[in-house]
């Protein structure tokens, strides 16, 4: 396979479909979502193979992600039905019109039981890339064991490593989180993260501070304002598109599916930003954190500013 393999924790997802805190009878929408499996989904739309690996219940969410991703195309060989946790599950409330809160329910879960041993050498080492996030780290340590030898099966093979530094509060603190991010990213060839990110890794936002650990490719994702990237020497950047936000969630993910889809197809560091930020403008404008990602014969609705496609 000479796409994007990657490898990460599938939850449920409960979102409230109004305003307000999650309350009985409210309604909600019911869903999947997964940082790493939302990078699969958006590279796979825009034509171009991606291979998840995870563990999942054997319960009706757990179903649900293998539906999904099966649907997408994603290959699913490397995910592991477990019948002895639950799959995780995140719930949503839009606490005010403009304001969201998410909740784990994700301790102890299936995904978070992920073992190197779940691991497929050959698809790795046969992938154009691997992407990894630290979010999967933060899940247990024979999660983060998992994310290491990914990358140690990558880096042995010659795969370029991807790393989406996917800070999460709720899972770890940052005393805990910036060894193992730093290391991770010192062995990663692209890093992308959000302006705290990055200071998490590097003390501060500077992108050539994150590079000075070994990546070859850091990139700021920086909402409204787009993305900007330093590799080999050269600082690029490009602007968000100016769309109407309904639903930030999720946009970090349809950046870098964006980016590394143009990186997997040879692209310049330029055109992978504009991808990435295209990406983000369709995330943001819809609701869902995958759901309204493009395929690759929409991309000019949001890039030609066209408002109706025909
Ligand atoms: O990037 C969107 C993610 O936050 C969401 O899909 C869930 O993976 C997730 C997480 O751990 O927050």
């Amino acid at each position: 396979m000479s796409g994007l393999v990657t490898l990460g924790e599938q939850l449920g997802q409960v979102t409230a479909g109004t305003e307000g805190p999650l309350r009985p009878g409210a309604a909600a929408q019911l869903s999947v979502c997964g940082a790493e499996a939302n990078v699969a989904i958006g590279v796979r739309r825009l034509g171009f193979a991606a291979a998840y690996v995870g563990r999942v219940g054997d319960d009706a969410f757990g179903r649900m992600a293998l539906d999904v991703l099966r649907g997408e195309g994603v290959d699913v060989t490397g995910v592991r039905v477990d019948p002895a946790a639950p799959t995780g599950l995140l719930l949503r409330s839009r606490r005010t019109a403009d304001r969201t809160v998410v909740e784990y329910l994700r301790s102890r879960s299936a995904g978070s039981r992920l073992t190197a041993a779940d691991l497929d050498e050959d698809v790795i080492a046969g992938a154009g890339l691997l992407h990894v996030t630290g979010i999967t780290p933060a899940l247990s340590p024979t999660a983060a064991k998992a994310v290491d030898v990914a990358v140690d099966i990558a880096r042995a093979a010659g795969v370029p490593v991807s790393l989406d530094v996917n800070y999460r509060a709720a899972l770890w603190s940052p005393d805990e989180a910036r060894p193992e991010l730093r290391r991770l990213a010192s062995r990663a060839d692209v890093v992308i993260g959000g302006p705290a990110e990055l200071a998490l890794l590097g003390g501060d936002e500077q992108l050539e501070h994150v590079a000075e650990l070994g990546p070859t490719e850091v990139v700021r994702t920086e909402g409204a304002s787009g993305a900007t990237a330093f590799a080999d020497g050269t600082t690029e950047h490009v602007a968000a598109h100016d769309v109407r936000v309904v639903d930030v969630v999720g946009a970090g993910d349809a950046f870098v599916a964006g980016y590394l889809a143009a990186r997997l197809d040879g692209r310049s560091v330029g055109e992978r930003l504009r991808l990435g930020v295209l990406l983000g403008a369709f995330a943001v404008g819809t609701w869902g954190d995958w759901e309204g990602l493009p395929r690759r014969d929409e991309l000019g609705l949001i890039e030609h500013g066209d408002e109706v496609l025909r």
